[in-house]
């Protein structure tokens, strides 16, 4: 018998203490068999002993495999996911982060088109609607890099920036992804379209915290950020003032 997972869900977590617990119970809620692979580097607020709670307290079953990968030094979400995508064993892969921003809830309408075989690759896009978007600048700037995007590679996505991203798990390993940070996303956005993959996009549902609840520090895309391009492919979002 194949005792592969479907899916392979991987949670990129630092410092996320409040919201790890659930997220991974709302993860094991979803009635698809999967492996969910957690990688924490260096959190200092208690999140590697709530993980070791969850792993104690919630037995493997055939539905909710869980793997804990500790790290010990902060290197970043990027470097975070390309840990997980060695220890991937399913056949789509998802990235899951670890606020309650995106629902796993709708790992279905994710993954229906990978399934299906109409797509390789899956974004959910974020609706930025008022009640979620607390920065103007964060919707612009998240534009922004969109339409870069749509540009360098005459296409048309809507949220390249999207953390809600799935896909066949063998082009996940054939990216070749060297991003640490949040560089991974404009990254692995550049890299599949380089390799001639169409990206399809579904709408999700998006529940996005308040600057006062995330991690990093204020500021916009407009007021100490840039846009580089590198390549010419892929481009990349950075902070101007932070030392
Ligand atoms: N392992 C690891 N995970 C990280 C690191 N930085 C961020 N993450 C995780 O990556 C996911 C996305 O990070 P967020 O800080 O939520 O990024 P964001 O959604 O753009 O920012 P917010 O608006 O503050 O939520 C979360 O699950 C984080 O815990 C890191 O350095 N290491
Ligand atoms: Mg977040």
């Amino acid at each position: 018998m194949d005792s592969r997972p479907q899916l392979s869900v991987i949670v990129p977590v630092y410092n996320e203490v409040a919201t790890v617990r659930t997220l991974l119970e709302r993860v094991m809620a979803v009635r698809i068999p999967k492996e969910i692979i957690v990688v924490d580097d260096g959190s200092t607020d208690g999140t590697p002993t709530a993980l070791e709670e969850v792993q104690a307290a919630i037995p493997d079953t055939p539905d909710n495999r869980l793997t804990l990968l500790f790290r010990p030094r902060n290197r970043g979400k990027g470097a975070a996911v390309r840990a997980a995508i060695g220890r991937v064993t399913g056949d789509i892969v998802i990235i899951q982060d670890a606020d309650l921003e995106y629902d796993p809830a709708e790992y279905g309408v994710m993954v229906a088109p990978i399934k299906t075989g109409r797509s390789d690759v899956v974004y959910g896009v974020r609706g930025f609607l008022s009640h979620t978007s607390y920065s103007y600048w964060f919707v612009v700037g998240n534009r922004l890099v969109t339409t870069a995007t749509n540009m360098l590679f005459n296409c048309y996505i809507q949220d390249m920036e999207s953390g809600f991203k799935a896909m066949r798990a063998d082009l996940m390993r054939q990216l070749g992804l060297r991003g640490n940070r949040f560089d991974i996303e404009p990254e692995i956005t550049g890299r599949v379209l380089r390799l001639g993959y169409r990206i399809h996009e579904v709408p999700i549902t998006y529940y996005a915290r308040g600057r006062g609840e995330g991690k990093k520090p204020e500021g916009s895309l407009v007021e100490g950020e840039s846009v580089k391009i590198k390549d010419g492919m892929i481009f990349d979002v950075t902070r101007t003032d932070q030392s």
